[in-house]
C-alpha cells in the first residue's frame, strides 16, 4: 500500500468513528416538536385546588372531537379522595366513560377542593371515589406498553410525583423495560406545566413546590424531550368567562361556579389549558421556543440576587443543543385567551 493511500485510508477510519461518536451523544438530538395529525395523550393532572386542571381536560374534549387528539389515560398525582371520579366525570360526560383512570398513592396537595366531591357525588362516573381507582404507575406502564414507539405525549399539569414514579418503576406483567426505558421507547414528548422561567420566585413555582425532588428527578433523567410550560406562560392568559354557555348539566361549568363561587364574569389564570394546547398544536404563531434545561435542587447555583431559596426554586439553562425547551410568550395573551375560551365552548358543539 503506498503512503498516500495508507494516509487517505486512515483519515476515511476517523472520520467514521467521530460520526459514530456524535450520533452516539447525540441519541435524541435538540428539542424539536411536530404534533401528529392525531395526538396520543396521557394526562397527569392534579384536579382538586385550582379549577385550570378542569378547564384543560375541556379543551382536551373539544380536540378529541376534532379528531386533533386521543385521550389514551388520565391519571392524578394527589390522592385527595375524589380525583379520578372528577376526571372519570367529566370523561364520561363527554361521551369516554371507559377511559383507564389511575390514582397516586401520595398526597402532595393537602389543599381542599371546592369542586371535586360535589363533582363525583353529583355527576355520573363509575369510580366513586379515589379508593377504587387503580395505581397511576400501573395505568402509565400499561398504556405505554401497548402504545406504537414513539407516539405517546404525556401532559403533566401537576406535581411530578408520578412520572417520578414512572421513572423509577421496574419490569412487570405489561412490559419486561424499567420506567426509563419504557419511556425511550414509546414518548414523543412531555408537556409539563411547572417552574417559573428564566427564575422562579425563591419559594419556587406551586407544581414543583409540591414534589421538589421528583421535578429535580425528572429533568435530570427523563430520556424523551420536554417542554416546560412555565408560571409566567399561563398567569396572564385569563379565561373562563364564556363558561356560562355550557349547558347547565356539564360538570366543568359546575366545578367553574362552585370554585368562583357563581362570580359574574369569573376568569382564571390558564396555566393548564395552555399546556394542552401546546401538546395538541405545538408552539402556534403565539410562542416561540427556547432550548435548554431547567435546574432544580442540587443543580442550581444560587439565585441571582442570592435570596434563600425553597427547595422548589428552579432556574432556566440555556443551550442550544438540548432536548428540552420552554415557551416563551409574544405577547398576544388576549387573543390567546379567546381562542381557548372558543375552544371550552366548543367542546360541547356537536356533542
Ligand atoms: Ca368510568
Ligand atoms: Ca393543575
Amino acid at each position: 500500500m503506498s503512503k498516500k493511500r495508507f494516509i487517505g485510508i486512515l483519515f476515511a477510519v476517523s472520520i467514521f468513528v467521530l460520526l459514530v461518536g456524535v450520533c452516539a451523544r447525540k441519541e435524541l438530538g435538540a428539542y424539536r416538536y411536530t404534533p401528529d395529525e392525531t395526538v396520543k395523550i396521557i394526562f397527569d393532572t392534579d384536579m382538586d385546588t385550582d379549577v385550570d386542571d378542569v378547564g384543560a381536560l375541556a379543551i382536551l374534549h373539544s380536540y378529541i372531537r376534532e379528531g386533533r387528539a386521543e385521550l389514551l389515560a388520565a391519571v392524578g398525582s394527589c390522592n385527595t379522595g375524589y380525583t379520578a371520579p372528577c376526571i372519570d366525570a367529566i370523561n364520561t360526560y363527554y361521551g369516554l366513560p371507559d377511559i383507564p383512570i389511575g390514582i397516586s398513592p401520595d398526597c402532595p396537595d393537602k389543599g381542599t377542593s371546592r369542586y371535586q366531591k360535589y363533582i363525583s357525588e353529583n355527576f355520573e362516573n363509575d369510580i366513586l371515589s379515589d379508593k377504587n381507582a387503580g395505581s397511576a404507575v400501573d395505568v402509565y406502564r400499561k398504556c405505554l406498553a401497548g402504545a406504537d414507539n414513539g407516539s405517546v405525549v404525556i401532559v403533566v399539569v401537576g406535581p411530578l410525583n408520578n412520572l417520578y414514579d414512572l421513572l423509577r418503576s421496574e419490569g412487570d406483567s405489561h412490559s419486561s423495560l424499567n420506567g426509563v426505558d419504557l419511556v425511550r421507547k414509546k414518548v414523543k414528548l412531555c408537556v409539563i406545566m411547572g417552574g417559573q422561567f428564566p427564575e422562579s420566585k425563591p419559594q419556587g413555582e406551586y407544581n414543583i413546590s409540591l414534589a421538589p425532588e421528583a421535578a429535580e428527578f425528572v429533568s435530570q433523567n427523563f430520556p424523551a424531550h420536554i417542554m416546560w410550560c412555565g408560571y409566567e406562560i399561563g398567569e396572564s392568559v385569563m379565561t373562563g368567562k364564556r363558561i356560562g354557555e355550557l349547558s347547565e348539566n356539564n360538570p366543568v361549568r359546575a366545578a367553574y361556579e362552585l370554585y368562583s363561587n357563581k362570580q359574574n364574569g369569573f376568569t382564571r389564570s390558564s396555566w393548564d389549558l395552555l399546556t394542552v394546547m401546546y401538546a395538541v398544536e405545538g408552539k402556534t404563531l403565539y410562542y416561540s421556543e427556547m432550548k435548554g434545561r431547567a435546574l432544580f435542587g442540587g443543580d442550581v447555583t444560587l439565585r441571582s440576587d442570592q435570596e434563600t431559596v425553597g427547595a422548589g426554586y428552579n432556574q432556566w439553562k440555556i443551550d442550544r443543543f438540548s432536548k428540552d425547551a420552554i415557551m416563551v410568550s409574544r405577547g398576544q395573551e388576549g387573543r390567546v385567551a379567546e381562542l381557548l375560551d372558543q375552544k371550552m365552548v366548543e367542546s360541547e358543539q356537536n356533542k
